[in-house]
């Protein structure tokens, strides 16, 4: 959209909760406005917060950026410029987006870089260290991609134009410095981008409320089941295009490489950009080394698959692995879960529950299973990967246990 672009510095950020643990190089500058920081934002809440709430409250949601927040506020002139391999480019005004009909959909967003702290401890990797909070569960309200296609003329369930386009790509306001100043984009294949039950949403709200600034105002993307590095925010066009986006985050970032694979011998383009997100789990009721009064003990957490697989199960271990009791599920109260069933939200995480006796000193381990039965891994060596993502090896937290005369 010309003569709308997002500030090349940090000086105009929105105002954040202060219980967000700041995970960007904490540099400030300072100028006659202030202090403002020197990188991207980038933040999540303590863990104990993410078990709060089914759905994850707009100011603790983690948030993620790769440049300034854009300042957009000009909303009436503000538009999305559909382009491409299309017979006749449009745009599209936040009324005609109005105009569509509105969906609500749960979802989970989870960051690739979730757990790479973790990650990096067994072995260094590159990118922004995150515990275990890159990931919440939002409601996003918004129009549904696959109705936005149709008015340029791309029907339902179309894996292929005429003109030959094959993959959707979103093009954001914001400068990142892995583009040279050019803006963050994404792309995902046409055949779910036209399918309505994909969910693909633009969203203009969050938890009932408009967007707000850090998490994509006026407009995003939504893309269910999939890393959250896919769903673009500050959405200023949308590109039908024959071949994968070629940008720096879907060629030179985000893709999973197996352990041999080092900076010294990386090819990038012998591996896919990651899509959906692997089945997931993480203990937020602990810390990583928690002390504890001898007996009862509930252990709460979350546990998420991508591609709307539903959790089938999650185990936990009061021994370190060597015996497993199962946890109950949840999503909403007095409902009870059933996975892949019509009443779950199939995009959304599920929480967990068990309540167990502990003693003495000992490690809590969880992992779940997805409906496809996929597990998570149980060691971190085994899925190490240079950029540190994906992190979905079994969850641990060590406990000791102190009795009253101590
Ligand atoms: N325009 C734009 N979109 C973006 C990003 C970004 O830096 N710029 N970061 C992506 C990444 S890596 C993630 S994990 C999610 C984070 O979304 P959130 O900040 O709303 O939690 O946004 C994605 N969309
Ligand atoms: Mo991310």
């Amino acid at each position: 959209m010309p003569g709308l672009r997002g500030p090349s510095d940090y000086s105009q950020e929105p105002p954040r909760h202060p219980c967000l643990q700041i995970n960007a190089k904490a540099s400030f500058s300072f100028s006659i406005i202030g202090f403002y920081l020197l990188e991207p934002f980038n933040a999540e809440p303590p863990r104990s917060a993410l078990v709060s709430s089914y759905v994850t409250p707009v100011d603790l949601f983690y948030k993620r950026n790769h440049g300034p927040i854009p300042v957009v506020d000009d909303i009436e002139r503000y538009c999305v410029d559909l382009v491409g391999l299309i017979e006749t480019p449009k745009k599209l005004y936040m009324k005609d987006i109005r105009a569509l009909p509105k969906y609500n959909v749960t979802a989970t967003l989870q960051c690739a870089g979730n757990r790479r702290t973790a990650m990096s401890k067994t072995r260094k990797v590159r990118g922004v260290g995150w515990d275990v909070s890159a990931i919440g569960n939002g409601v996003w309200g918004g129009a549904k991609l696959a109705d936005v296609l149709e008015i340029i003329g791309i029907p339902k369930l179309t894996s292929s134009t005429q003109s030959g386009g094959k993959h959707v790509e979103f093009v954001s306001i914001d400068k990142c410095k892995e583009e040279n100043g050019g803006p963050y984009k994404a792309s995902i294949p046409l055949s779910q981008a036209t399918n309505p039950e994909a969910d693909v949403l633009l969203a203009y709200e969050m938890n009932g409320e408009p967007l707000n600034r850090d998490h994509g105002y006026p407009l995003r993307v939504i893309v269910p089941g999939v890393i959250g590095a896919r769903s673009v925010k500050w959405l200023d066009s949308i590109n039908i295009i024959a071949e994968v986006c070629q940008g720096f985050f879907m060629q030179k970032d985000y893709k999973m490489f197996p352990p041999s694979v080092d900076w010294d011998n990386i090819n990038w383009s012998t591996r896919r950009p990651q899509m959906d997100f692997p089945v997931q789990s993480v203990i937020c009721s602990l810390e990583d080394v928690q002390s504890i009064k001898p007996g009862k003990v509930t252990i709460r957490g979350y546990a998420a698959s991508g591609g709307g697989r539903g959790i089938e199960r999650v185990d936990v271990s009061v021994d370190g692995g060597k015996t497993w009791i199962e946890a109950s599920r949840f999503q909403k109260t007095g409902m009870p879960y059933i996975a892949d069933d019509m009443s779950s939200d199939k995009w959304a995480w599920v929480l967990f529950e068990v309540t167990v006796d502990i003693s003495h000193n000992t490690e809590i381990v969880a992992k779940a299973v997805d409906t496809a039965a996929n597990v998570q891994p149980e060691k971190v060596q085994d899925i190490w990967n240079l950029r540190g993502i994906l992190n979905t090896s079994w969850h641990r937290v060590q406990v000791r246990v102190g009795h009253s005369n101590m």
